[in-house]
């Protein structure tokens, strides 16, 4: 017998092309609600290291669409780690992670939590969790910890929130709403 999650989670797939709207770019590579399942899914698709450039991951509870303008998004908020291309190498590690993280419903606040993607730019990568409302300190506190513990085998170690709404070309330079150093 499998052993069940307590949601179900859709994985996708983006390669970015600026000519074609969000919607075009977006391919659903398949959905699971088992721990088995889940594993099927990992060993089938590549690790994120193996993506091209310009291409993300992003794991979503069924149900949401992967992006801002889907409802459960819309007043929602972003936490970013960025790694730098000398240490691709922890990307697989910290997006499994972030992936177990999910799936397992590892935090108190993980109702708060839409999804999480990973986003390979040339000379960076980015792996980000998205919750559900920018407004929800203690959970986006509490969800920011969680992520800290597992990027905190990593040189750099600092994570920002910024809201949805940040991310506007306009808003784009106004300072995150919170800055996490994780602990050695
Ligand atoms: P980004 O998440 O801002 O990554 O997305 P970046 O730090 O590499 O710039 C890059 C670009 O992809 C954005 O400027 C948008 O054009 C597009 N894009 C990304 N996301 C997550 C969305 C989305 O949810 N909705 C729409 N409409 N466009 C998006």
């Amino acid at each position: 017998r499998k052993h069940k999650l307590q949601n179900t989670w859709t994985l996708w797939r983006v390669d970015h092309d600026p000519k074609k709207s969000w919607e075009d770019i977006l391919y659903e590579v398949g959905s699971f609600n088992t721990v088995e399942d889940f594993w099927i899914q990992y060993y089938s698709t590549d690790p994120p290291s193996k993506l091209k450039i310009d291409c993300d991951y992003m794991l979503f509870k069924k149900g949401i669409r992967p992006m801002w303008e889907d409802l459960p998004n819309k007043h929602g908020g972003r936490w970013t780690y960025i790694v730098h291309k000398e240490a691709k190498s922890e990307l697989d590690t910290i997006w499994l992670d972030v992936l177990l993280c999910l799936i397992g419903e590892a935090c108190d606040h993980c109702d708060q939590i839409c999804g999480a993607l990973v986003r390979i730019r040339k000379s960076i990568s980015k792996v980000s969790v998205w919750t559900k409302n920018c407004e929800d300190n203690e959970a986006n506190m509490e969800i920011g910890q969680k992520l800290c513990e597992l990027v905190s085998v990593s040189s750099k170690k600092i994570i920002t929130f910024k809201s949805h709404r940040q991310l506007k070309p306009q808003l784009k330079r106004t300072p995150p709403i919170f800055v996490l150093k994780a602990e050695p």
